[in-house]
This record gives structure tokens, sequence and C-alpha cells, in this order.
């Protein structure tokens, strides 16, 4: 069975097969973890990001690491929060399960993910570490292969609460 594992922490210095990337449509950078990801992945994450030609929230896409201790690079673009009534929860949910299936598809067995859209995008993190945790457990309880997930945390704030969800399942 796969673990599930609360991390806190910076992403890029994981040493996981796979890195989640909380980008935007462009995949061109930006601030928070994506920033971080590609000062540390150096120049080439950009230029192997320019020919995706950018990715729907909701979706994902994958490059190499090059300088990250990470072997790949999901990328998936959350929901902006607008309040909850714009289809937010199905997104987000969306982006995580989007991510497995091309780790799967990649031979990834180890990922890392951030608290997606619970930066800049403004999520409520209850809302969206509940949203994240049950696309992930639904994903892995079908998934014919296990992937180990680790839940990095920027904040001890979004590690408690996923901690608190996973004591409430024990
Ligand atoms: N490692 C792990 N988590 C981090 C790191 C890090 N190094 N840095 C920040 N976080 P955000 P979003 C956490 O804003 O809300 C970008 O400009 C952070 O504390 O990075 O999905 C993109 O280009 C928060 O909990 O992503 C988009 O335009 C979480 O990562 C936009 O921001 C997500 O915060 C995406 O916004």
């Amino acid at each position: 069975m796969a673990r599930i594992d609360v991390v806190e922490g910076d992403i890029t210095r994981l040493r996981v097969d796979a890195i989640v990337n909380a980008a935007n449509r462009s995949l061109l950078g930006g601030g928070g973890v994506d920033g971080a990801i590609h000062r540390a992945a150096g120049p080439q994450l950009l230029a192997a990001c320019r020919p995706l030609g950018g990715c729907p929230t909701g979706e994902a896409r994958i490059t190499p690491g090059f300088r990250l201790p990470a072997r790949h690079v999901i990328h998936t673009v959350g929901p902006v929060w607008h309040g909850g009534d714009q289809g937010e929860d199905a997104l987000l949910g969306a982006c995580y399960r989007n991510s497995m299936q091309l780790a799967a598809e990649n031979g990834v067995e180890s990922i890392a993910f951030p608290a997606i859209s619970c930066g800049v995008y403004g999520y409520p993190p209850q809302r969206a570490c509940e949203v994240a945790l049950g696309a992930l457990q639904d994903w892995l309880r079908t998934a014919a292969q296990p992937i180990n997930v680790v839940l990095c945390c920027f904040s001890a704030e979004i590690a408690a609460i996923y901690r608190r969800l996973l004591d409430a399942q024990a």
C-alpha cells in the first residue's frame, strides 16, 4: 500500500522521483513555489516548458527536473479561489489526479506535492487540504501500482491541517 507522508520544508530539496509545481496556465514561471522550482532547476526548465504551449487549469504536464534532485517536474495549474462555487474543488481535485496519472505513466514511484492554490491563488487551506487528500486517496485506492506521496508543506499551518486529517482517519 502506498504511503502518504507530511513533510515541512522546501520542495526543491526533496529526493523523490517527481515534484509537482503549482504553475500558472502559461507554464513560463512565476512567484511562490513556481519561482523556487525554476530557480533551483536552472534555465533549462523554462526552455523545456516553452514548447508545451501552456496548460489549462486542472491539467498537468511533465518535464525533466534538470538541476533538481528530482528527476521530473510535473507542472499543474490550480484554480484561483473565487468563493467556492465556480468549480474550484473539482479543478483542484483534477490537479492531483492528473498529476498522479502522469506520474504513473512515467514510472514515478515517489512524488511530492506543494499545497496547490494555497498561496497567491487564495484557496482556504483547510478546504484545499481536504480536496487534496480525498483526490489522492481515491486515486491510490484504484492505482495499478503504488506511488509514495509526500505532502510538502511550506508552513506549519498546512502541515498541521494535513496531520489532523490523517490522524482522524487512523
Ligand atoms: N516548497 C514548498 N512549498 C512552497 C514553496 C517551496 N519552496 N514555496 C512556496 N510554497 P503558490 P498557488 C507553498 O503561491 O497558490 C505562482 O506565481 C506556499 O506557501 O506558490 O497555486 C504561479 O506562477 C503555498 O502553501 O501557488 C502562479 O501564478 C503553496 O506553496 C501562482 O503562483 C502554493 O503557493 C499559483 O498560485
